[in-house]
C-alpha cells in the first residue's frame, strides 16, 4: 500500500473536560459528554518517507519543525508497528486550527485511524481510544459518530450514546475571532489543576452532570440537556478565570453573542450554547431551526463567520491506494 487517508470530525463538549489525572497517559481527570460535528474535519494521509527513517509532519501545507505534539502518538503506535520507516504525515483542516473548535481531537483521531490502516495493524478499539487519548485527551471522542461518553471513572470507556440519525439537531458556529490561541488547552488545563480554587469542586460535580446530560439526551430533551450544558461551560469558564495566572477564552464578542442567543430563546426558540478553549460560540438547535437562528446573527459586526453542521460520524479511512 502507498497511502492511506482518514478523515475525522471535531466534537463539541457538552460535559467538558478541563484537567488531567495522568499527564502521561493524558488521562482526563473528569468524564465527558460531546457531539462530534460533521462539516467540520480533518484529514491525515500517511505514506511512506522513502529512504529515511524520520518522520515529517505537514499541517494545512506547512512542513513543522517540532513534532511534539504528534510524537507520543508516534511512539505508542510505532511499538505496536514495530516498522523502521519514516512517514510522511500530511494533516488537513477544513476550519480554524488552534482556535477553540477542537482541530487536535479531530487531527489526532485522524492520524490514528490512518496509520492503523496504513500498516495493517488491526488495533482494537481500546488500543484506538489509548493512542488517541495520548495525543489529545478528547480525541478519542472524535473516534465515534453522535452523541459520545468518555468516561473515566473506573477504566476509560468511550460510546456512542445516542447516533446522529436518532435525533436530527445542528449546530451553529459563530466565529467572532480567528487567531490562534495564546494559551494552549493542555497548559490551561494544569494552571487551572494547579491554582483554581474552584478545581475540587469542578471535579466533584462532574458525576451529577454526566448523569443529567445522560438522561437528557436518553429523553431527547433539549430544554434539559441546554441547561446542563450552559451550567457545565460556565463553570469551566470560571475555573480558567481563578486560575492564576487567569485564563481567559470568552471575549467580548463572545459574551454578546451568548446575551443574543438568551434573547432567541425568551423569545420561544428553543437552543443553547457552549464554549470551549477559544471565544467561538457554538449553538445547538433543532434542524427545523438552524435557518432563523442563522438570520439573527447575520448582521451582527462581532462575528466574523458563521458555520454551519449536523452531528456526524465517527474517524474512518476515505482513500488508500
Ligand atoms: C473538551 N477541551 O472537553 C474541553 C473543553 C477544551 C475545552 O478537551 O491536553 O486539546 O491535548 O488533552 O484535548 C481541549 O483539550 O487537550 C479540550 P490535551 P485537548 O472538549
Amino acid at each position: 500500500m502507498s497511502e492511506v487517508t482518514a478523515i475525522a470530525h471535531p466534537n463539541f463538549a457538552l460535559v467538558k473536560y478541563w484537567g488531567k489525572a495522568d499527564s502521561i497517559s493524558n488521562k482526563p481527570a473528569m468524564s465527558s459528554i460531546s457531539l462530534t460535528v460533521d462539516s467540520l474535519t480533518s484529514t491525515t494521509n500517511i505514506s511512506i518517507n522513502v529512504g529515511s527513517t524520520e518522520n515529517i509532519w505537514m499541517l494545512n501545507g506547512k512542513e513543522q519543525n517540532d513534532l511534539a505534539r504528534i510524537s507520543p502518538v508516534l511512539n505508542y503506535l510505532n511499538n505496536i508497528s514495530r516498522n523502521n520507516y519514516g512517514c510522511i504525515i500530511k494533516s488537513e483542516n477544513n476550519f480554524l486550527t488552534s482556535a477553540g473548535l477542537a482541530s487536535s481531537a479531530s487531527g489526532i483521531a485522524s492520524l490514528v485511524i490512518a496509520y492503523n490502516q496504513f500498516f495493517k495493524l488491526n488495533m482494537s478499539f481500546d488500543q484506538l481510544v489509548e493512542a488517541s487519548m495520548i495525543g489529545s485527551g478528547s480525541a478519542p471522542r472524535s473516534l465515534l459518530s453522535g452523541f459520545v461518553i468518555l468516561n473515566v471513572e473506573d477504566q476509560v470507556t468511550t460510546r456512542t450514546i445516542l447516533e446522529p440519525d436518532e435525533w436530527p439537531l445542528s449546530i451553529i458556529i459563530c466565529i467572532t475571532d480567528e487567531k490562534e490561541k495564546i494559551v494552549s488547552s493542555r497548559e490551561g488545563m494544569e494552571i487551572s489543576r494547579k491554582t483554581s480554587p474552584l478545581y475540587q469542586s469542578w471535579l466533584d460535580s462532574n458525576k451529577e452532570d454526566i448523569q443529567i446530560a445522560k438522561s437528557a439526551i436518553a429523553e431527547k430533551n433539549l430544554r434539559r440537556l441546554g441547561e446542563v450544558a450552559e451550567k457545565n461551560c460556565y463553570m469551566m469558564h470560571e475555573v480558567m478565570k481563578t486560575s492564576s495566572p487567569k485564563i481567559s477564552y470568552m471575549t467580548k464578542s463572545t459574551n454578546k453573542c451568548i446575551k443574543e442567543i438568551k434573547k432567541i430563546r425568551q423569545d420561544g426558540t428553543d437552543l443553547f450554547f457552549t464554549v470551549d478553549a477559544g471565544p467561538q460560540v457554538k449553538i445547538v438547535c433543532k434542524t427545523g431551526d438552524r435557518d432563523l437562528i442563522k438570520t439573527k446573527f447575520s448582521n451582527k459586526s462581532y462575528i466574523t463567520k458563521i458555520m454551519e453542521a449536523n452531528i456526524g460520524l465517527g474517524a474512518r479511512v476515505i482513500h488508500e491506494d
